[in-house]
């Protein structure tokens, strides 16, 4: 098993599997700070990079899961340097970079998703939320559009009228609520959070780990192109999936009607 990098504002634990990525400024409610997204950015690197790894898991230490932007942070930007270019150089390859990521992204939202910090959630492939958890879209009411692709994911999450509803007032969405909307997968109880969390991301960990990134490319393909587009992008990817190691022991597993062993090769 390979030894777990370590960083300074978030904490990075591999352990059966499974990458847990700990947003860790708790007293800032883990505002994010340029060190911050790119001591994730290089986690997400190395979650990429690293076989063993078959699911990340990404939380918030303390009753926070992020507030977004720090915004004392942005009184300090470097001489002729725009918001354009923090985001750029900043969330937008964060985000991306959870997007193509080719395994399970788990968001265990603990507390309260403000901002950009709602921008990372929804960018998750799924979210389990404390009932402690609230979504803040927050860049209203400092005057702002959104962006960290709160733009994009949260109109497909909970479509154009509530997106719109809620970037416009900032109205802050309570867990239950987010799990009508469908912002959420589920609601647990504060303190079964973490337990429901490792249960769901060992699963996956324990899955058919190319196929499983290959869902999420045919997904995120689908989500942008015509039906005709979508198929031919489907047969692509089965044409990847059928020669994987995982799809071999599954089909054998059936046969011999006994659990699949899968390797995630
Ligand atoms: C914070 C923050 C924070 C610093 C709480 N910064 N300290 C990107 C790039 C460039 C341009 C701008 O946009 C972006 C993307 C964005 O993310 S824009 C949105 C930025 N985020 C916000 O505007 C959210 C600001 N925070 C809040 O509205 C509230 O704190 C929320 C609703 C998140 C939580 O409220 P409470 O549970 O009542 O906590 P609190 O307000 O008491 O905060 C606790 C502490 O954390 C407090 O410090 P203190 O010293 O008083 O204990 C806050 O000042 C600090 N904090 N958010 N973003």
């Amino acid at each position: 098993m390979p030894s777990s990098p370590r960083f300074e504002t978030i904490l990075f634990d591999i352990a059966e599997g499974v990458a847990t990525i700990t947003l860790n400024r708790p007293d800032r409610l883990n505002a994010l700070t340029t060190q911050m997204s790119k001591a994730m950015l290089a986690a997400l690197k190395t979650c990429a990079r690293d076989d063993h790894i078959r699911c990340v898991v990404i939380t918030g230490a303390g009753r926070g899961f992020s507030a977004g932007q720090d915004l004392t942070e942005l009184a300090h930007t470097p001489d002729g340097w725009t918001v354009g270019d923090h985001l750029r150089h900043g969330y937008n390859r964060l985000i991306l970079a959870m997007h193509d990521l080719e395994k399970p992204i788990i968001a265990a939202v603990n507390g309260v998703a403000a901002g950009a910090g709602l921008g990372v959630a929804l960018a998750a492939d799924m979210r389990i939320a404390s009932e402690k958890a609230s979504f803040v879209p927050a860049f209203i009411s400092i005057g702002l559009a959104p962006d960290s692709g709160v733009s994009w994911h949260l109109q497909r999450l909970a479509g154009p009228a509530r997106a719109f509803e809620l970037l416009a007032t900032g109205r802050k969405v309570k867990a239950e609520e987010a799990l009508t909307m469908g912002l959420v997968n589920q609601v647990v109880p504060a303190e079964a959070l973490e337990e429901s969390v490792n249960a769901l991301a060992r699963q996956l960990a324990q899955g058919p780990t190319r196929g499983i990134g290959l869902t999420k490319r045919a997904l995120n393909r689908a989500a942008t192109v015509s039906l005709a587009e979508a198929l031919d992008y489907e047969a692509q990817m089965q044409d990847i999936a059928i020669r994987t190691q995982d799809h071999r022991e599954g089909v054998q597993a059936f046969l011999e009607k006994r659990p699949p062993q899968f390797t995630g090769a």
